[in-house]
């Protein structure tokens, strides 16, 4: 099949809730991937950082093709021999008391809020139902209803009423309007160590340790949402390392698996955690041998091959050189190890028909929002790979 019947089959018979680059890919390896007609391309996305070990990763394949074979899922009605190991092996590599997993991202913020607001009521003494969780303008955790219902971002939440109450939403790298939000209500503060989808925004220096210091005057807990930013994705293991401080519950998904299997963990103090009594939370497939297989060799490739110490020297190559670029396009470069955005000045008029020029050199990206561009390839990138992106870049960003 061609690219374009492809294009039709999606177009017929899916629902239309994406406008994707017209590319079909079939096939990837490390940080490249082919279309259907055979042409290869820089993966500059990395699947919004699922893939930050590199498509295809022959160890995390091994061990999905044996545990495939012997066992898949169990449900937590019965025990596997698969979850204590994760747990413990996820707990040492982010020094964290407990974990508890589930599959998709969102799945993990709602199921932070879940324990946040219980610990809030049974610890804290707020009384039932009166638990505020403040979040910043400009987020991004997901999209159920709950997590919509605090975006501030229009398309995302839309004609998608009514929605959860128990949010109040403060301005992001403000710790004053952190402060001033606080209330004898207040359970928790929900936030990206930097905005993602906001287009890669990093804090002042000190927010975070401001942000840390408020927490604990007022025991609100500090939950620190790393589903993008983690797992090596800014050149440590998680965002926070670079602020100083330790969240009280951490958020991962995506690279939690390498891409391979929807896999995500709130990870937490043992305090918040055990407030949560059987039965009141759960999922089919959250924690199931399959996932967790995959989740032990995708976190055990990340340190074993030197990914994240990698991600931050070529996270510093890769911006520095994009610095060098003289474009009158360009407004602003900036990033953190490989989490990178280029911001375009709006009178260009818009960031994504330099995603396409992209495409057609062979390098592929995408805009967030209208004038930013994303670069955020696979951590395994290596420095001649950087020179020849650069290159792709400099000569449509030029041209
Ligand atoms: C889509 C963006 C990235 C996330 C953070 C939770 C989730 C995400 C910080 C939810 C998900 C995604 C989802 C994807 C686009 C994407 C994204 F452009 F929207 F912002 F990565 F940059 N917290 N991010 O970034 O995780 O439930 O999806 O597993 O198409 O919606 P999920």
């Amino acid at each position: 099949m061609n690219t374009q019947e492809y294009l039709d089959l999606e177009n017929e018979y899916g629902a239309h809730n994406y406008k994707p680059l017209d590319v079909v890919l079939t096939k990837g390896k490390g940080i490249w991937v082919w279309d259907a007609d055979g042409k290869k391309y820089m993966d500059c996305l990395a699947a919004y950082s699922a893939v930050n070990q590199g498509h295809c990763h022959p160890e995390i394949i091994k061990t999905m093709m044996a545990q495939a074979q012997k066992l898949t899922l169990t449900s937590r009605a019965f025990r596997n021999d698969q979850l204590g190991h994760f747990y413990k092996e996820l707990c040492e590599l982010t020094r964290s008391h407990k974990v508890l997993p589930m599959n998709s991202g969102a799945e993990a913020v709602e199921t932070v809020i879940k324990a946040v607001r219980k610990w809030s009521y049974k610890i804290k003494g707020i009384p039932e139902d009166k638990a505020e969780i403040i979040v910043c303008a400009n987020n991004f955790h997901g999209r159920t209803i709950t997590i919509v219902g605090f975006s501030t971002d229009p398309t995302a939440r839309s004609g998608f009423g009514p929605f959860t109450p128990g949010f109040k939403i403060i301005p992001f790298g403000d710790a004053d309007a952190l402060e001033a939000a606080i209330t004898p209500n207040t359970a928790g503060f929900l936030v990206e160590p930097i905005q993602g989808e906001a287009g890669v925004i990093i804090p002042q220096a000190g927010y975070f340790k401001a942000v840390r210091e408020i927490c604990d005057r007022h025991n609100v807990v500090l939950i620190l949402d790393e589903i993008q930013t983690g797992l090596g994705r800014t050149g440590r293991l998680l965002a926070e390392e670079h602020e100083g401080i330790e969240a009280d519950l951490t958020l991962v998904g995506k690279a939690l698996s390498g891409g391979f299997y929807p896999v995500s963990a709130v990870l937490s103090n043992k305090e918040v955690m055990d407030v949560l009594q059987p039965g009141e939370h759960g999922s089919t497939f959250g924690g199931n041998p399959l996932g967790c297989a995959i989740a032990r060799t995708a976190i055990r490739v990340l340190k074993e091959e030197k990914m994240i110490e990698n991600a931050s020297e070529m996270g510093d190559y890769f911006l520095a050189g994009l610095k060098k670029i003289q474009s009158l396009h360009i407004k602003e470069v900036r990033g953190r190890g490989l989490m990178i955005a280029m911001e375009l000045f709006p009178e260009v008029g818009g960031a994504r028909q330099f995603c396409y020029k992209l495409a057609d050199k062979g390098l592929l990206c995408k805009e967030t929002h209208e004038h930013t561009i994303r670069f955020a390839p696979p951590l395994v990138i290596k420095e001649e790979e950087v020179d020849w992106a650069l290159e792709q870049i400099g000569a449509v960003m030029t041209a």
